[in-house]
Parts: C-alpha cells; structure tokens; sequence
C-alpha cells in the first residue's frame, strides 16, 4: 500500500460539469489481494454451493454469504476438521428463525391495503438478536437475510454483546401521510411484539424508518405490553429513551473508521474531496463529520439524482430539505444557485460520475459495480467507505482491491449504528444517560478498536490491507467460538 501523501499526478478532463481529471496510477501502490476468492477447500467449496442451490432465489443472500465465506478460508483451514463434524459453517448459513407475516392497514381513503412484514432472527449466539428495520418497495426475504447475514458479522466487530437480525416490509413510506404510516406501524407491530423483547430481539431503523416510524412501533408495543420496556427498541426519541448521538453514529462511525483506515496509509483526511450517495440518516451525518475534518463533500444524492455543489454541499440545506421537509435532493439548487443538479438516466449513477478522492456510498446496496468502480479508479479514487450495506458489488471491490484504493467494507465501518443503539440498550438498563460528549466518546473508541481488528486479523491472516477479509476473519472466529460453546443448537 501506499505511504507518504497521496498526490496523483492528473491527465485530462473528461465529464463537462465537474472537472473530472483521471489519474496515472499512483506508485508505491501495490496489489492488495482480493475481496471474494476462490475457494480451495473441498468443505468450505461444498457448504458455498449447497447454500447457493438452497437459496437460488436469493441472490442478496447469496452474495454476502458467498463473500464471507470466501475470505475466512484461512481460519477454516486451521479447523476444518471440527467445523466439519459440528456442521459450523451449515449452520452459520441457515437462520435461526425467519417470520413472515400479513400487515394490513387501512389508507386515508378507507381502503385496506396488504403488506408483508418479515424479521429474520439469523444468529443469537453472542447476544439478543439486534438489527434495523427497513421499509422500502423492494424488501424481500432475500435482502433481509442479506442484511441480516451482516448484521451478525457486523454486531460482532463492535464487541458488545449483540446477535444479528434484521426485518422489515415491502411498505413504501414515501408519499404517505403521517397517519398512514402510523397505521401501518401499529399493525406491523400487532404481529412483531409476539416475537421481540429486550433479551430477545431488538429492532431499530434502516432505510425509510427512522425516529417517526420508531416512536409510532415503540407506542404499539407499550401499548399491547403494557409495559414500559425501554431497551426493546433503538433509535427512539430523546423524551423516552432514546440514546444522544444515535442519530449521528453511523455517519460519524464511518468517518472515524475512515480517519484510522487513511491515518495507518499515512493519508491526511484534510482538503480532500468526497461524493457521498444517499442523503437520508448516514449520508447526511456523514457528511458533516466529513466537513468537519476538513473534507470538501461535493455531491450527494437520492435514488433520483444527484446535487453537484463545487463550493462543498452545505449541509444544513440538506437536513432541512430532507428531515424538516422529507424532500428531494433536487431542491437543494433552488437554493444555492451554483449548485447543478443530474438526474439519474438509467446508467451508472451521475455522482460517480464525479472525481472525488473519497468515495462514501450511503445508499443502498449494489449501488457501485465494475463499470462504476472503473470509473472511480480512472477518476483517482483515493478510499471508498461503505457507509450503506453492501453497496459494492465483488466484482467492484475486487477492481478497487487490485487497484490500490483503500476500501472500508460496511461491516466494519457502518457498525456505528448498531453499536451506538447498544449503548442506548445500556443507557435503559441502567435507567440513567450518558451525556453527548460520553456517548460519541464511546463511538470513536469503538469505530477505533473495529479498525484495529481489521488490521490486525488481516495481518495475522496474510492478506495484509485487505481490510474484508480482516473484518469477515475477525467477526467469524468470535462467532465460530461462541457457537461451539453453545453445543449443537
Ligand atoms: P434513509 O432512509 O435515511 O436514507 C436512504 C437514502 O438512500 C435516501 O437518500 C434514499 O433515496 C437512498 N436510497 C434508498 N434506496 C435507494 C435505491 N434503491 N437507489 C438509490 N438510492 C436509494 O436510510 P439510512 O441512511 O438509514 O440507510 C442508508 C444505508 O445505510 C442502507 O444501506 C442501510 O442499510 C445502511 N445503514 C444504516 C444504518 C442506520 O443506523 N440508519 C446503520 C448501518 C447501515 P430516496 O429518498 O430517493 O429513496
Ligand atoms: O444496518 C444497521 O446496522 C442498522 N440499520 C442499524 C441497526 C441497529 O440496530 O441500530
């Protein structure tokens, strides 16, 4: 990998609005190796394809099972012999637990509307099943097992004692009225209560549910409980229960891991330029701990488009068009009259389009592929830091890897979020809150410990900068421990 600053030398400009230059391949920058591997041995092989015939369609799934599976092989090596007579990695696949379920609710019209509602309890072996809740046209089974699969990894690498889960519904909160999704809520959560609790599984937000759609869940559940169990979901409200800088920790967690990850490559985060796709709860923290470390953000998004401001977005805009208005990201221009906006057309997203040093993919997954990542490479892509769950395809983190672009897989650098959300699991245990400044303190010691296990696991690994695998090694051997110890369950 690199060492000294990063100053890449520029070729010639090749997009109209943004300047883009495109790099001569930097030196000093070496072959990292890759992200998703061929697998030599015969039962890590065997347990790759069973799962893939048994979840052919769930391609979600399917690729980040493939991923993790793929980098630990070095650890399987060492103790095949006993994963394979206790079925490990068999079991590791397959969920503890998948509910499914009907969610009808009734629109401001009076019409009854269906939706499915799912929470995938994949593994409770070093804690209460924890993991988001996203409602999105898109949910299903596949992406929650997906996310899901992660989320063990991921709750693993904060060391706190949290399993994984996820959960969610096909319900698309965009456009509805606040009432509607109030009801749809209540009745999402009439069925959920039956299989969640504080020791159980604890739910938070993810994309389209955050602090409105908590209180309106954590309201159903009090009310059908009738008890005040405060620690049976995260991301609540300051007034009743809620944990201070939750809000901001995944934003903020990512760009701590961010500061360690370009601080042991001996790369200042000071006057670098960023994109950062998204722009709902992670892009938008994101981004103001980005400035606040004296990085230019120069676009953001949302599934739409994207906003090119040339001066640096202004954050504040962008909270207000988003959590004030819930608006698009198309409004910005109206009021920074410098600004150009780009709508999608279909082909690779137009923020990619635009040259950054740091790449943040705050979005949705699957938002980067090969033909993108190429363009990124070609464009000087210092870092890229997967703030949203898989917002990489292999192919393109393989591309970044071979490439010398230093990449921060989201298991590792979004797990600000979750881990913040067990702290406020303290915080209601404890019946008592930590202040900001303790809570945020807390975060950054956490996103640096996580760094360190990367790197360390990577290291001791033989895949040295390769910070997927190290996260994937580091998470599944504390994994692997606590199962074993569990017995055959
Ligand atoms: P939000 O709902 O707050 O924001 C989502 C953003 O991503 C919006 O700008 C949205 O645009 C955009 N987006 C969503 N779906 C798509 C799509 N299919 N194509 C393009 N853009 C899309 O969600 P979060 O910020 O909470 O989540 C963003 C990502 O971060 C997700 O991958 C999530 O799993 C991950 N994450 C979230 C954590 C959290 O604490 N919230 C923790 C760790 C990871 P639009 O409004 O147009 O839909
Ligand atoms: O993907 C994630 O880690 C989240 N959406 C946050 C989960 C949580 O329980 O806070």
């Amino acid at each position: 990998m690199q060492t000294g600053e990063h100053k890449p030398p520029f070729l010639f400009l090749c997009y109209n609005h943004a300047q883009i230059k495109v790099q001569i391949k930097p030196e000093g920058i070496q072959k990292v190796s890759n992200a998703v591997l061929e697998v030599k041995n015969p039962y890590l092989a065997e347990v790759i394809e069973k799962t893939k015939a048994k979840n052919a369609n769930e391609p979600e799934f399917i690729q980040a099972m493939e991923e993790v599976l793929s980098t630990i092989e070095p650890v399987v090596d060492k103790h095949k012999d006993e994963y394979q007579k206790n079925a490990l990695l068999e079991r590791l696949v397959e969920p503890e637990r998948v509910i499914s379920f009907r969610v009808p609710w009734i629109d401001d019209k009076g019409q009854v509307q269906v939706n499915r509602g799912y929470r995938v309890q994949f593994n409770g072996s070093i804690g209460p099943y924890k993991g988001g809740l996203r409602f999105h046209p898109s949910v299903n089974q596949s992406i929650l097992k997906f996310l899901g699969f992660e989320q063990i990894f991921k709750n693993a690498l904060t060391g706190l004692p949290i399993g994984g889960g996820k959960g969610g519904s096909d319900f698309d909160p965009k456009g509805k009225s606040d009432n509607e999704v109030m009801r749809f809520c209540q009745s999402f959560m009439n069925e959920l209560q039956k299989h969640i609790g504080q020791d159980v599984d604890v739910p938070a937000g993810d994309i389209g549910v955050g602090a409105r759609e908590i209180g309106y869940l954590f309201g159903q559940y009090r009310k059908i409980r009738n008890v005040y169990e405060a620690g049976v979901l995260t991301g609540k409200g300051l007034e009743y229960g809620g944990s201070l800088a939750r809000k901001e920790a995944t934003g903020y967690g990512l760009m701590y891991f961010m500061r360690e990850m370009l601080k042991e490559h001996k790369i200042e985060l000071n006057g670098k330029t960023a994109i950062i796709s998204g722009s709902g709860n992670v892009a938008i923290y994101a981004a103001e701990k980005a400035a606040e470390y004296g990085i230019k953000v120069v676009a953001m998004s949302d599934s739409s488009g994207c906003v090119y401001d040339k001066d640096g977005i202004n954050i504040e805009t962008v909270k207000f068009i988003k959590e004030i208005e819930r608006g698009r990201i198309k409004e910005y221009v109206e009021q920074h009259k410098g600004a150009e906006y780009f709508e999608n057309d279909g082909s690779v997203p137009p923020i990619y389009k635009i040259k950054a040093d740091i790449i943040l993919p705050c979005a949705t997954q699957n938002d980067i592929n090969l033909e993108t990542a190429k363009i990124l490479v070609a464009n000087g892509a210092i870092a890229v830091g997967e703030g949203a769950n898989m917002p990489t395809t292999p192919d393109a983190i393989n591309y970044f890897l071979e490439n010398g672009v230093l990449f921060a897989p989201g298991k590792a650098a979004n797990a600000g979020g979750v881990a913040t959300s067990a702290l406020e699991m303290v915080q209601n245990s404890m019946r008592f809150y930590w202040s900001y400044e303790e809570v945020n303190q807390k975060l950054d010691i956490i996103m640096t410990k996580i760094f360190a296990r990367c790197k360390a696991s990577a290291y001791e690994y033989g895949v040295k900068d390769n910070y997927v695998a190290g996260a994937n090694i580091a998470a599944f051997r504390k994994i692997a421990r606590a199962m074993k110890a569990q017995g055959i369950i």
